[in-house]
């Protein structure tokens, strides 16, 4: 019989056995490193039972900061073969081996609710880690915009790999001498659920770019094909820098640098409304045009403390169409597909965050009804790394760090509204 004390030891028995004396990596075997938003999830759900075990994992994150402040998406603390492509090929110099490009800025976000569980002994960690935080939000200003939304220069800088965000950016890259490579990934999970080989040929084609400039950020302005402005950085960025600002006025900082970057946010943000579709939505930074898509990114829409009309009625929509959450794609698109990864499953992190949203802007309701999703989600399926949004079933990696966190922090607050539907004993 499942039981929600069941499912809490379990999340908590995750957390530790992922974690590697200080940094927690996603789940064993499939991602063998720290990934930089899995780390901020990992720290909020730490922060459930131990706050300075969840603060220790912003330590780990923030050694990988390089002297520009970028801070990069995956930190490679002990080089391990199973997963590809690894520091060899990404060729970086940072302080420890490391990505060259960044993820989703989601740390000041969980870093400002770390401190709300002890906010007498949060406050020391606060003071160290701000300059640190204030670097990488500025690198972002300074290297990621375009008409004030911020961009990703690879589809793994939005964390959404192979979203259909990306189709048009990505058809115009030839992937010419990408060369012979070895994937990892499709020997942990089946491949019908992971990036097909078109999208890793050009994944691996933009590292082998960023390699050949030595990942200088004005040479790959100049020279990388793929620019995407996105609702994902664009709206954890904007929400970070309002967390980073509350944080900043708590140790006394001088926060007037952040009130320009949120106003210059707000801004950008409305340059991803794509009225067509009625929906905001990614837009390529060289062309001008839009994707099309509304995926569960333009969803985030309220945690950046950004409405619109239209963004809730697709959200009432989706939520009776669909039983188990946000799904990565509008299911009424053509290219919906419930199993692989980005482009149709629903995400528990990504209902989360939406979640928090949804909280602020006052949508009680949806929130409520969105948490008790992704509840049944996780206490039918447990913790996988993403789920079919029709069926629940799981999908990719199992015992996955960040669907333990949010548990533990989010989703499992609805145990009890959902115990009368046979879903927890
Ligand atoms: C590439 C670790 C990461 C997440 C991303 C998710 C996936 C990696 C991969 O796994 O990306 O960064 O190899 O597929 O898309 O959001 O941070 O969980």
């Amino acid at each position: 019989m499942t039981t929600k004390q069941g499912l809490d030891d379990r999340a908590r028995r995750i957390l530790t056995q992922n974690d590697r004396g200080g940094y927690t990596v996603p789940t064993d075997g499939l991602y063998p490193y720290q990934w930089n938003w899995d780390s901020a999830f990992a720290a909020y759900g730490f922060a459930q039972f131990d706050t300075a075990r969840a603060w220790q994992e912003f330590y780990w994150l923030f050694k990988g900061q390089w002297d520009d402040g970028m801070v990069p998406h995956i930190l490679f603390h002990r080089t391990d073969p199973g997963y590809f492509p690894g520091p060899d090929v990404w060729g970086c110099n940072g302080p420890i081996p490391s990505s060259g490009i960044s993820q989703p800025p989601v740390a000041a976000t969980f870093m400002r609710k770390v401190l709300e569980k002890d906010p007498q002994a949060g406050l020391a960690h606060v003071a160290e880690l701000f300059p640190k935080l204030m670097a990488w939000h500025k690198w972002f200003m300074d290297w990621r915009l375009d008409r004030g939304a911020v961009c990703v220069t690879h589809p793994w800088e939005a964390g959404r790999d192979n979203a259909p965000d990306w189709d048009k950016a990505m058809a115009a890259i030839d992937p010419v001498g990408v060369g012979e490579y070895t994937r990892r990934d499709t020997s942990h999970v089946d491949a019908s659920m992971r990036p097909t080989k078109y999208d890793y040929d050009r994944y691996i084609w933009l590292v082998q770019l960023g390699r050949s400039l030595n990942w200088d950020q004005a040479a790959l302005l100049e020279k990388n094909p793929f620019r995407v402005a996105d609702p994902t950085l664009t709206f954890t960025l904007l929400r970070a820098h309002r967390d980073l600002k509350v944080m900043g006025q708590a140790i006394g900082a001088d926060t007037s640098l952040i009130d320009s970057w949120i106003t210059t946010l707000e801004a950008g943000a409305k340059t991803l409304w794509n009225e067509e579709v009625g929906c905001f939505d990614a837009r390529n930074a060289h062309t001008g045009e839009f994707s099309g898509v509304l995926s569960n990114a333009s969803f985030l829409c309220w945690l950046a403390g950004v409405d619109h009309p239209r963004m809730r009625a697709h959200l009432t929509r989706i939520l009776a169409a669909v039983p188990y959450g946000i799904p990565s794609l509008d299911p009424a698109h053509p290219e919906f597909d419930a199993k692989r990864y980005w482009r149709g499953p629903t995400w528990a992190v990504m209902n989360t965050l939406i979640g928090f949203g949804l909280e602020d802007e006052g949508l009680t309701g949806e929130a409520d009804e969105l948490r008790a999703q992704t509840c049944k989600a996780i206490a039918r399926h447990g913790f996988a790394e993403y789920f079919d949004p029709l069926d629940g079933s799981p999908a990719g990696g199992g015992s996955f760090t960040w669907t333990a966190a949010v548990w533990l922090g989010w989703a499992g607050r609805s145990a009890a509204a959902v115990e009368n539907e046979g879903v927890l004993g």
